[in-house]
C-alpha cells in the first residue's frame, strides 16, 4: 500500500496492475503460508490479499464463486458429498450449499489465517461455514485427497495461484488425486487462470488434465478485480459420455433470480465459448 492505494503487482501479470483505493487496513498478519492482508477499500467493499494478489472483493466475488460451483455442481445429476480444496473464505462453501441435494460439503484450507479473518471481516462469504452439511479441515489439499477414494461427487478447487502454497495443485499428480477421489460419473472444477496472460500454463494444464480425465473443458468468467478482469475453470468429468457444457440440471429462472447474481443456465453454455486465439492453443 502507497499514498493510500494497493497495487498489485507481481511477475505473474507482468507490466499491469490493479490498483484499489484504501480507506482503511482491518488487518495484516504473516501466517505460517502467506501474508495475509484484508482491507477496507472504496468502492469494492471488503478486499482480502494473499501474498499481494487480491482472493475477493465483497463487490465482485458472486462471480468467481458462483461460476467455479455451479458450473461443477450442475453437470453433476446428484451431488450429494462435496470438497472443497482452498476456499477458505466461505464463498464457495455458500454456493454449494444452495443445492438441495448436498448432504455433506467438506472444505479443506491449508491456512487457518485465511478462515480465521475470513469470519471476522468477509461475512458474505463465510457465512457458509453456517450449514450443519459443512466440515472444516485445515491442510494441504494435496496431502487432504491423498487417502481419500470414491468418495466424492463433486471436488472444487479454489486454490491461490501457483506461485506459492497451491503450486501442487496445478500439477498432474494432483489431478490423478482427484479422479481418483471421485465416485464414477464424479466432476470437478480447478481455477484454472486467465487467457490473456497464462495461455501456456492453461495448455499445459488442459494437456495434463486430458491425460486423466476423459471429459475436459475450459470455461471463464468476468471479474473486474482479477488480472485481466478474467478468470477460468477447468471442468472434467469421469463420466465419458457426460458433456459438461450443457447442465444436465438447472434452477427455473425465477429460482436463478433469487439464488445468484452471475450464473444461469445460459451463460453456462456461454462461458465455454472461448475466442479463435484461445481455442486454437487449448485444442
Ligand atoms: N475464493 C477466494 C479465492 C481464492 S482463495 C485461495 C485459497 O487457497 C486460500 O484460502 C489459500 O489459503 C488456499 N490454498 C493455497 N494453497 C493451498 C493448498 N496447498 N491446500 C489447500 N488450500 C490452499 C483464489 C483466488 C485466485 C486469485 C487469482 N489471481
Amino acid at each position: 500500500i502507497k499514498d493510500g492505494w494497493f497495487r498489485e503487482i507481481s511477475d505473474m501479470w507482468p507490466g499491469q496492475a490493479m490498483i484499489l483505493k484504501v480507506n482503511q487496513v482491518l488487518h495484516h498478519e504473516k501466517s505460517k503460508y502467506q501474508d495475509v492482508l484484508v482491507f477496507e477499500s472504496s468502492d469494492h467493499g471488503t478486499v482480502l490479499v494473499l501474498d499481494n494478489v487480491i482472493q475477493c472483493t465483497e463487490r465482485d466475488e458472486f462471480s468467481y464463486q458462483e461460476m467455479i460451483t455451479h458450473l461443477a455442481m450442475n453437470s453433476h445429476p446428484d451431488p450429494k458429498k462435496v470438497l472443497v480444496i482452498g476456499g477458505g473464505d466461505g464463498g464457495v462453501l455458500r454456493e454449494v450449499v444452495k443445492h438441495e441435494s448436498v448432504e455433506k460439503a467438506i472444505l479443506c484450507d491449508i491456512d487457518e489465517a485465511v478462515i480465521r479473518v475470513s469470519k471476522k471481516y468477509l461475512p458474505g462469504m463465510s457465512i457458509g461455514y453456517q450449514h450443519p452439511a459443512v466440515e472444516t479441515f485445515i491442510g494441504d489439499g494435496f496431502k487432504f485427497l491423498a487417502d481419500r477414494k470414491n468418495e466424492f461427487d463433486v471436488i472444487i478447487t479454489d486454490s491461490s495461484d501457483p506461485e506459492g502454497p497451491a503450486e501442487t495443485l496445478f500439477q498432474k499428480p494432483y489431478f490423478e488425486l482427484l479422479y481418483g477421489a471421485l465416485k464414477d460419473g464424479g466432476v470437478i472444477t480447478t481455477q484454472a487462470e486467465n487467457q490473456w496472460l497464462h495461455l501456456p500454463l492453461i495448455t499445459k494444464l488442459k494437456k495434463d488434465c486430458k491425460e486423466v480425465f476423459p471429459v475436459v473443458e475450459y470455461a471463464y468468467t468476468t471479474i473486474p478485480t482479477y488480472p485481466s478482469g478474467q478468470i477460468g475453470f477447468m471442468v472434467c468429468c469421469k463420466d465419458a459420455n457426460r458433456d459438461v457444457k450443457q447442465p444436465v440440471r438447472s434452477w427455473s429462472p425465477e429460482e436463478e433470480e433469487k439464488l445468484c447474481k452471475y450464473y444461469n443456465k445460459e451463460i453456462h453454455k456461454a462461458s465455454f465459448v472461448l475466442p479463435t486465439f484461445a481455442r486454437k492453443a487449448l485444442r
